[in-house]
Order: C-alpha cells, then structure tokens, then sequence
C-alpha cells in the first residue's frame, strides 16, 4: 500500500496504483482520452496531465509513491492539457461535437475540459466512410489515432484485425489491409467500437438514438455469461455493452452478445398461442391463451388420469433461467407426476455431469476461469473456444501471447491449433486413445505428484496396468498422432506448474464420451493439479447459458436440484415434506428414451420447452416420427421452429432480454438475469407460462415471484443454501457451493477432500473403444459436426440479426484433396449422405479439416444435418455421438447432368 496526498487529502493506493487510480480513488473524476481500464495505459493524449510533486505528469502513466503530492488541478498542467485538446478538437469537422455525449467520450470530455470547437482551426480530414460491416461504422475523419481500437483488438480480443496506419497527421485506424472493414479479419467482438472515444468507430444500430435506461444482465448465448449492459429506449434496444469490471468477461464480449439483439423485434416473432382447431392434420391457427391454457389442461389431464404420470413428458431448457426450470421440474414432479425431465445437457454435457461425478464427485468444473490467468500450459481437448466461447478464446490467446504453452488437441486445425505449441491431431473418436498415452508418458517420465496420488487418490495400480497397452507408438497407430507429437504434449503438460485443462464437445459427444470425461481428468490428477490451492483444474466448456444451472435445478430424470439422488429415501422425503406432494419414485426417462417410448406407446405427451427436437436432436427422421407417435405435443418458444411447427400446441415465449431470474455459467457461478425490455403483447415468459399452466391443471405450484422460486429451491439444496436474488443484487455472482448466506462461494473444488464417498478422486482406468459408427466401403467419410462463430445452435435467433450477412449460409468443409478428387471446387454443390438421410451444399476446401473428414454445422434449416446424424450415443449417459458420423460423399453437379 502506498500513501499519496491529492489535493492535500490522504489517499490509501495499491503499490502498483497510477496517478489517475489515486485521483479516482479521492472521489475526483479526470478527464482522459487514450485511456481504458482494459488496456495497458499508454499516456499518448497528454488530457490526463497533472501535478504530482509539483511536476507534470500524465497521470495514467505516472505510478504512485508513498508520500507522493498530487495537484489534479494544477493550472499549469490543466493549460497544457486543454490546450492538447484545442488542438485535438481543431482537426475534426464540425460534426465531431455534434454527436450526443453518450456516444462520444471526446463529447464530453470536451464538456468537463471546457473546450468548444473553434479555437484553432487545423486542417481537416477527408478520409471518407466505411459502411460495409453490418454493425460496425467507419467515420475515419473523427479518427484521433489514440489507438484504444488497436489494443482492444490485439490485448483484449486477441484478433490483431486492426492498425494504425499512414504516417502523423494522416494516421488512422484501418482493417486487414485497409480495405472494406466487412472484409477483414475483424470478428465483430465490438470492442473497438466500445473503446472509441470520439464515434470514429460506431454501432450502426445506435445512430439517431438516445438510450434512457441501462439494464445490466446476463448474455444468454452460450455458457461464458457474459455480464452485458442493455442500452434501451421506448423503442427497444439501442445498445448492448459489456459491462466493465464484471468478473467473467472483464468489459469483453463477443458478436453475438453484444451484436445479435435484433432477433427481439423480429416480424416473425411468436406473440400468441396457435392451436389445430381441427386436430391433427389441420393446420396451425393462432388462439387466445385461456383456449391454449385450457386445451392443454385437458389433455395432460386426460393423458395422466388414463395412463398415469409417467405417459408424459417434459423436456425442459437449458436456455430458460433457473427458475424456469427449477418451476418446470417441480410442476412434472408434482403436478404431472413423473420424472420424466430432462434438458439438453443430455445432448452436450451430460457426460461431463457423469465423468466429473464418477472422477471428482460433483458435477461441475473444478475451478474458477480467473485460474486461466495464472496458466502456464493450457491443454484445450475437443473445443473451439474462439469460435464457441469467444470470450474464453480471447482469454486463451492472451495468455499464450504472455507465454503460456497450448496443446490443442482437436481433429481440425481450429485457430487455436495454429498458435499451438504441440497440435494432437488424432482421428475423430480417439480421445480415450489419446489421453490413456499422454498418461502414460507422464507415469513412465515420473512427471506425477506420487505423494497427491498417494493421499487423495484411488486406481493408480489398475490405471498403471491398463496404460501398459497404451505405448505412444500403438496410439500412435490407432489415433494417427505421431509419437512424438504426443511425447511433446506430455512434456509441455507434465512441466507446467500451474497446468489446467479446457474441454469441449470433442471429447463429450461421443460413443465413449464419459470414458474421454475420465481419462482426461486422469491427468489432472496424475499432476496433482485439481483440488490445490496451485492447480488450476479441469474447466468442461459447458454449451447454452443456462445448461449447467438447468441440471443443477434438477431438470434431469434421477436427481433433484443440486444433484441430490431421486433414489435416496431420505432426499425424496425432504422434498415431499417441503413440496407437500410425495414425489415419484421412478426414475423418469432420458431424452432418447422419450422417443423411444413415444414410438413404444408408453409415453404419449411430450412437453417441450425452449428446444427445437427436429433440428438439434439426432437422426430427425425419428424424432419427427416420435412426435407424430405423441397424441399431444406442446412447444413453448420464442419461434415457430421445426419442432413447433409440428406441435398440437405452440406457447409464445420471452427471451432471455425479457426475464427476471439467474443463470449458472460454465464455471458454477449463479448471475442474475434482469428484464431490460417488456416482452412484446401476447408474449409470457416461461415462469409465468409454467404457473398459469398448473393452475389450468388446479395447482398451486407456489413461488409466486422468479425470487421465490429461488429461495425455495435453496431452502430445500445445501449447496445453493446461501443463494438469493437478494444477495446476487448486493455482491455481485457467486460460485455454487454456496451453503449459507454468510458464505462466500467455493470458486475451487475439492481443496481438503473429494466430494466422492470416501473423499479420493478416482483415476479411470477405461480402455480405448471404437465409436459407435465407423466409416467403411460405403460410407468412406467421417462428418464432424459443430459450430461456427456468427451463428447460436439452431440459429432461430441469430439468424433473426445481421449474423446472417455475417454468415449467411452452411459450407461443408472439405480436405483440399478430397475436393479435388471428387471434382468439386469451392462453392460447388455436395451430396451428402449417411445411412439415415442426405444434404446438399456448397464445399468449402480448406485443410482446416483433414483427408477423410468433413466438418459442418447445424445452424440452418437449409442444412438439416441432424437429418444425417446417428442414434449412436454415450454408454453411460445416451449423449449423442454427434461428432462421429459415416457419410458417403458426392459432387452434386455430376450427379445432375
Ligand atoms: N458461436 C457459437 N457458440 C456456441 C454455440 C453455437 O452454436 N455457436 N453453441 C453453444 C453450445 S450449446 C455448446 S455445447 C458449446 C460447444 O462448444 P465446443 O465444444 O467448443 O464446440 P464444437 O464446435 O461442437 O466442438 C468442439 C471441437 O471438437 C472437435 N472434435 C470433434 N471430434 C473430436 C474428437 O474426437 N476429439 C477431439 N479432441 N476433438 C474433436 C471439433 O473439431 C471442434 O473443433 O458452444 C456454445 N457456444
Ligand atoms: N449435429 C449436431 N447437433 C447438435 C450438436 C452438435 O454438436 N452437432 N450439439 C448439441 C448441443 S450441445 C445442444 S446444447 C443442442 C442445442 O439444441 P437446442 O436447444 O434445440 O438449440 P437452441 O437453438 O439453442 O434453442 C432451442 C430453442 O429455444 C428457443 N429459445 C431461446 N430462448 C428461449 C427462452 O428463453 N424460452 C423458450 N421457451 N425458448 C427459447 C429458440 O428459439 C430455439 O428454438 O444441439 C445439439 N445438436
Ligand atoms: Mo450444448
């Protein structure tokens, strides 16, 4: 701590504080121009210039000393600062300070300086516009070269799309290789927007507007949770902002969040109920919500008074808030009187719920993302966090630019994989493969914690004898990773003091996936970096927004919230007594097991929340025929999807920009939701869908308030037990456990035991297995499939925005070779064809993805690929194989002629 004087008043700073931190610390503000908390302060723009033991100082740049003097309104130093911003201000047009102060920082910098324009007049610019990008303007002639957008780019985003280029006075930022922005490298992540001072970079969206609410929330894309600012006015969404300082995504954000809003006031948004007046077959009309409320009220009626509870089902989502879904299991619980509840976790993570229980004992990530930034080897298996979690990625390529090492280990040169230091590029499906050698290459270098592995683990003896099958060499041959590739990764990952572990969708989605779960949380465990107050864990990149909080509600089929055990006597009783209705013992059908017994008979309503079935679930061609086998299937949701569009009944539900409630993010921190708009006329979020529908079916689910529903859901779960929309309101977002209200969040797991029943992690000895469909004569190529950065699953909402000029369409990827080979050049129409359905679409060569394989997404209807995809699925949990499907390829174009 240091103590310095400013304006003779004592201020208590940090060692490492700055002139300008001491100011703010008095309570003074001071204007400054080339300054951003997120960036490195460079001390160019001289508006922050001060006193500090009686000499001028610019005060970013300054560091503090005990007993320094500080004079923030020296007149020396304040003539020479507003004389910088005269000459600043005598080089823009006129139009510079015609910008309203919200948008222009120069604006009101200008105010607090008492600078007008006029006087000096310089020569001005005639640099021009760039209007090509769909969010992002280009005024090049309010271009003050103070360089915020260029260090947000390189040090924030990581993306290094923008420079400062010409020379003096006709410097100025530019894209790529100067020419159209849209066609740069730039990822749309707005931060240089948001850095911007003086409008030079703009959000096309928020031109003529004036915002006269904020309202701070939580991103719900996908599972960073992203703390965003919410810019509205009457007519809606201005703007949204990261908020600066929050914990997760520290004033960073990604395309999605901070651009893809526009899907709220979309035309086709659904804003009332539509029913089939005339039953099947006859089409879709729309309904008042007391005919909807009352027609489904009848029916699960009658459905459950004929065949019991446990006919209906109810899949519930992981993009809703936890008390939605919280709500959702309840009424199934309660008032339907089944278990048959699940989300889609059981599409994604579900084997990390699994893996991480059976390794650990707890069903989440084991550390905080903070952790990352003291990583000195990252090991990223099976995930495209630049893509899919862009915020993390961001982070991840920081610290490899601070000197971290990367292991990427991924069939596909991800652009991770090109910064990597050792790339494992290993056939789809070879994960177990992979790490069962890279735990032996640690065992066999004595690059293990032996006194951890002693102390707080089981299995190293069975894990020891089954690695003997697992010499690099035969991995080598089974995996197609060259030995000594996995010699490198074992080195880098075994020297690493502070090692963690991020992983996707590579290692979950798969025949073997809670297998993949384990044997990469071996080698956390074989380094004795999980559960230390040094290591920093294994992070599972968990998918939508709320999935980990949707099964942490209990929206599963065998455990209530928390994850306590449908099967213990003693959990059931407690719910009971606190629901005042037993709960059902029978543990409840899985997702694919609902279709399975929808074609069986044995379940005959299916209740589907916030999910599009025939898009996002496997092999649609059954899905579609389980649904036609349901005598009543309800679709709650913000559109008319495919699934909905097949549905008896479909609710018009609010978004996530419309609700009052909490997420859980990828690293077990609840964060509160808050409504910045109303939803549209017509529209009702899920919490209020769920309650008016148990009282059309005569209940009382109680939780009047999303609040509520909270307080209950922790009166009844120890480890939500201090957890309150309150307290979230006052601190800011807590990790789960979070026991009591004193308590204050467990960001790292497992620090004196294991959660698991003796308090050891238990190492997995599991062998490599085939996956589940493998190519062959007649299907040669394996499809890959995921995701892509413009675009959200089943992109019904970023498709609704200016994404889609971003990316307006799906390609099939192609090894440059194989394209060759089949004729087909970029752009050309494929065939694609599994043993379940076919697509067709553009090729794309790129050796991004290697010879035999072909990548793609799911995020157009014009692309169904889960028309392609299989029912092969994880042993232990039924998630779906999606990362593994055989498929037999042809040129479209021949085959026409
Ligand atoms: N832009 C965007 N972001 C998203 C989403 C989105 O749709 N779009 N969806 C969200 C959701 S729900 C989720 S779950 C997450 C998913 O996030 P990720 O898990 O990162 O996404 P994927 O692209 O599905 O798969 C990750 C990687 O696994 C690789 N892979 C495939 N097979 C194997 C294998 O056998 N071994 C290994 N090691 N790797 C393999 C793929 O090549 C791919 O690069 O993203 C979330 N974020
Ligand atoms: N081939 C292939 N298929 C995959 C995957 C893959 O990697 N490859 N990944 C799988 C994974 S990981 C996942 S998570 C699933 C995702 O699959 P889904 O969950 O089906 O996909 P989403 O597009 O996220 O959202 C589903 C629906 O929720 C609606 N919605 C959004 N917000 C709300 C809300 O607040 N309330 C309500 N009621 N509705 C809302 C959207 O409009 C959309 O129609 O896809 C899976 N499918
Ligand atoms: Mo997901």
């Amino acid at each position: 701590m240091a103590r310095v004087y400013v304006a003779g008043t004592p201020v208590e700073t940090a060692d490492a504080a700055t002139v300008l931190d001491a100011i703010r610390a008095s309570g003074r503000e001071l204007p400054t121009l080339c300054h951003d908390d997120r960036l490195v302060p460079r001390g160019s723009c001289r508006i922050c210039l001060v006193a500090a033991d009686r000499r001028a100082v610019a005060a970013c740049t300054t560091p503090v000393h005990d007993g320094m003097m500080i004079d923030p309104g020296d007149p020396v130093a304040r003539a020479a600062a507003r004389g910088t911003l005269e000459l600043i201000v005598s080089e823009l047009p006129a139009r510079a300070l015609g910008i309203p102060p919200e948008r222009s920082e120069l604006v009101r910098v200008c105010a607090s300086v008492g600078v007008e324009r006029g006087a000096f007049t310089g020569a001005v610019h005639t640099r021009g516009t760039d209007d090509s990008h769909p969010y992002i303007g280009v005024d090049r002639d309010l271009c003050i070269a103070c360089g915020r957008c260029v260090a947000m780019c390189a040090d924030v985003q990581g993306t290094f799309a923008l420079e400062l280029a010409g020379r003096g006075f006709d410097t100025v930022v530019t894209a790529g290789d100067g020419g159209a922005w849209a066609q740069s490298p730039c990822v749309s992540c707005g931060g240089c927007v948001d850095s911007c001072p003086t409008g030079a970079l703009y959000d096309k969206h928020a031109v003529g507007r004036t915002a006269t609410a904020t309202t701070t929330t939580t991103c719900g894309y996908c599972g960073v949770g992203c703390a965003l600012d919410v810019h509205t006015d009457a007519a809606g969404i201005v703007a949204v902002t990261p908020t600066h300082h929050a914990p997760v995504n520290r004033g960073h954000a990604c395309v999605k969040g901070r651009f893809a809003h526009g899907f709220v006031t979309s035309g086709d948004r659904l804003t009332q109920p539509l029913l089939r007046a005339a039953g099947r077959g006859s089409p879709l009309r729309p309904a008042t919500w007391e005919e909807a409320l009352a027609y489904i009220a009848r029916e699960l009626t009658r459905v459950r008074d004929t065949h019991g509870g446990d006919a209906i089902g109810m899949i519930c989502s992981a993009r809703a808030t936890n008390e939605e879904n919280y709500l959702a299991q309840k009424i199934a619980r309660t008032v339907l009187r089944t278990n048959n509840i699940d989300n889609c976790s059981r599409l994604c993570h579900a084997p990390t719920a699994a893996g991480l229980t059976a390794s650990f004992g707890f069903a989440g990530g084991t550390n905080s993302f903070d952790d990352l930034d003291r990583a000195d080897c990252i090991l990223v298996a099976g995930a495209n966090p630049t893509e899919a979690h862009p915020v993390v990625g961001s982070r991840i390529v920081h610290r490899v630019h601070a000197g971290a090492r990367l292991v990427v280990v991924d069939p596909r040169r991800t652009e991770l994989a090109d910064l990597a230091d050792v790339h494992l590029r290993g056939v789809p499906g070879s994960n177990v493969a992979v790490f069962n050698a890279l735990a032996r290459l640690l065992l066999d270098s004595g690059q293990v914690d032996h006194d951890y592995l002693r102390d707080r683990t089981t299995g190293l003896d069975e894990l020891t004898a089954l690695l003997a099958d697992y010499s690099a060499e035969r991995v080598a041959a089974v995996a197609g990773v060259p030995a000594s590739a996995l010699a490198d990764a074992a080195r880098l990952f075994g020297s690493a003091r502070h090692p963690v572990i991020l992983y996707g969708l590579g290692i979950t989605e798969h025949a073997h996936g809670t297998d993949g779960v384990r044997t990469l949380a071996n080698l956390a465990l074989l380094r004795g970096t999980v559960g230390t107050a040094d290591g920093c864990g294994v992070l599972p990149l968990r998918g939508q927004n709320n999935v980990q909080g949707a099964s942490d509600m209990g929206a599963l089929p065998d455990v209530l919230p928390g994850y306590q055990r449908l099967a213990d006597p003693a959990v059931r009783e407690r719910f009971s007594r606190g629901w005042g209705v037993p709960i059902p013992e029978r543990p409840g059908l899985r997702i694919p097991a609902m279709f399975g017994a929808a074609l069986d008979g044995g379940l005959r309503a299916l209740y589907v929340i916030g999910e599009d079935l025939v898009s996002s679930d496997p092999d649609a061609g059954h899905v579609r025929a389980a649904l036609a086998a349901c005598e009543l299937v309800i679709s709650q949701d913000v559109f008319l999807s495919r699934t909905a569009e097949l549905a008896d009944v479909v609710l018009p539900a609010a978004s996530f920009l419309e609700k009052d409630g909490t997420f859980v993010n990828f690293d077990r921190r609840f964060q509160r939701v808050r409504p910045a708009l109303d939803p549209p006329g017509g529209v009702r979020t899920d919490f209020d869908i769920l309650r008016a529908v148990a009282a059309a079916l005569g209940a009382d689910p109680g939780c009047p308030t999303p609040a509520a529903a909270l307080d209950e859901c922790a009166r009844l779960t120890p480890a939500f037990g201090g957890i309150s929309h309150d307290r979230l309101d006052r601190v800011g977002p807590l990790h789960w456990p979070c026991p009591d209200p004193g308590h204050p969040g467990t960001p790292v797991l497992h620090l004196d035991r294991f959660a698991t029943a003796d308090g050891r992690a238990a190492l997995a000895a599991r062998p490599y297995l085939p996956p589940g469909e493998e190519p062959d004569a007649e299907y040669p190529f394996v499809l890959v499939t995921g995701r892509r950065l413009a675009h959200y699953n089943t992109g019904s909402m970023t498709r609704r925005t200016p994404n889609a000029e971003l990316l307006a369409g799906e390609t099939l990827d192609i090894a440059t070779d194989d394209a060759a080979a089949l004729g087909v050049a970029a752009g050309d129409p494929v065939e694609i064809r599994s043993r379940r359905g076919r697509m067709v679409l553009p090729a794309r060569p790129t050796d991004e993805v290697a010879p035999g394989q072909v990548f793609t997404a799911f995020h157009f209807p014009q692309a169904p690929t889960n028309e392609l995809t299989s029912r092969s699925a994880d042993e232990v949990t039924d998630c779906p194989e999606y990362k593994v499907t055989a498929v037999t390829l042809r040129s479209f174009t021949e085959e026409r002629k």
